[in-house]
């Protein structure tokens, strides 16, 4: 029996892993393959964001379902104190006494490996797999395997394949930058994503494919176009303009769910409706879209409550806040409504002006139908309304043509 055993921070586990251990199982098939997080590596600092033992853990067992034969074991993350290899290959001995163990790791490894703790000890437990991290040092990985089978009567496989390039130090780095995404298998990608490991942030292309796929077909065009209006205001008011589009391809993901589909997500998310969100469970779908944001797709706060205020607004609105609330109302498929073409053009010059002609607009159009309206719909009205007032700008009026 042989068993392969790949050790390391994955922090996060990534496609270089996976295609080091694809190429060590095609080259040397063994009978079982084991990923194995380390605790804290002994050879490297680990990095300031590093997530959870118990989210690395989960991580690497995602990765692991991308290979056949291969699980993931968590002996090193009960331990205390420094996790060394050759404690690990102990215990993988007596676990397994009749196997023949392989330690698999990169050329950089090899390298170094008389630096680490009890070389002779890992060198006489188990045999060495070493795949490529950079072309062009293939003498000097011989010269190591030479030296290594010469002075600890090691047994060194060289893989032949393509050098793996990409590092968990590249990826940790590309991740808030919304980058890096195609350096991840999808299921690990999901996870960061959804916990916001590492400071992630999502690429919107994978965000827009996830988020629409929680749209009725016909909403997708309001979306897309909620997003390009979204963009366009925080480029014009100084916000940060993929969190804009971030919260715009969020903002109506519970939009689809009726009153007892709403109703269920609150239950989900402890959300407590009052009675006018009761009454009208079209005003629900911001709360429940803000919690289902920030569960299924990891909204940090500032974008969940962009989400949350969308539909009514709030008194005192953050610029992101304001942004969204506007880029819903007047996105280019929007169905034209009085004031439309007054409150796009206002939203480009005053915001709070832009703010309250919506609102102002909505409380007419709400009594013209005899709906109830909530709180805060008229308390955000008549907080901008002092605002302005305060700055002594007037209200705006719109045009007789703008019907
Ligand atoms: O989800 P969207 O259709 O894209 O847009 P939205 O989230 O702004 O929802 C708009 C609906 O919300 C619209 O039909 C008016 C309604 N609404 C906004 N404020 C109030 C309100 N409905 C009631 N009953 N009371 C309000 O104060
Ligand atoms: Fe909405
Ligand atoms: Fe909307």
């Amino acid at each position: 029996m042989r068993v392969l055993i790949y050790g390391g921070s994955f922090n996060p586990p990534h496609l270089g892993h996976i295609r080091s251990v694809r190429t060590a199982i095609a080259a040397l098939e063994p009978d079982l393959t084991l990923l194995i997080p380390a605790a804290i590596p002994p050879h490297k600092q680990l990095a300031a964001e590093t997530p959870a033992q118990d989210d690395r853990f989960h991580m690497t067992g995602l990765a692991a379902g991308q290979i056949p034969g291969c699980e993931t074991s968590d002996i090193e993350l009960g331990r205390q104190g420094p996790s060394y290899t050759s404690d690990t290959l102990r215990q993988m001995h007596e676990r397994y006494p009749a196997a023949e163990l392989v330690f698999l790791m990169g050329t950089d490894m090899l390298l170094t490996i008389e630096s680490w703790h009890e070389p002779q000890t890992i060198m006489a437990l188990s045999s060495l797999a070493v795949f490529a991290r950079e072309t062009g040092r293939e003498g000097e990985i011989e010269a190591q395997a030479a030296h290594l089978r010469e002075a600890y009567g090691a047994t060194v496989f060289v893989l032949e394949g393509e050098p793996v390039t990409v590092s968990s130090t590249q990826i940790r780095a590309l991740l808030p930058k919304r980058q890096g995404r195609e350096y991840l298998p999808d299921s690990v990608y999901g996870y960061i994503i959804r916990r916001r490991l590492y400071g992630a942030r999502p690429d919107l292309d994978w965000l827009r494919e996830r988020a629409y796929a929680y749209l009725k077909p016909t909403r997708v065009e309001h979306v897309r176009g909620a997003e390009a209006m979204a963009r366009a205001l925080a480029r014009r008011w100084g916000a940060d303009e993929s969190d804009a589009a971030e919260a715009a391809i969020l903002h109506d993901c519970t939009k689809k769910y009726d009153r007892d589909g709403q109703l269920r997500i609150c239950e989900k998310y402890g959300i407590i409706p009052d009675k006018w969100e009761l009454e009208n469970d079209r005003l629900l779908h911001a709360r429940t879209g803000a919690a289902f944001a920030a569960d299924e797709f990891g909204a940090p706060e500032h974008i969940a409550s962009a989400i949350r205020w969308h539909t009514t607004g709030r008194p005192g609105m953050t610029l992101l806040e304001k942004i969204v609330f506007l880029a819903d109302a007047i996105e280019e498929s929007r169905r034209p409504y009085p004031a439309l073409e007054t409150i796009r053009r206002t939203a480009f010059e005053d915001l709070d002006a832009a703010l309250e002609l919506c609102l102002r607009r909505t409380l007419v159009f709400l009594q013209e139908q005899g709906e109830p309206i909530h709180p805060n719909t008229a308390r955000t009205r008549e907080y901008y309304l002092k605002k302005l007032e305060e700055k002594g700008a007037s209200p705006v009026e719109w045009a007789a043509q703008d019907q």
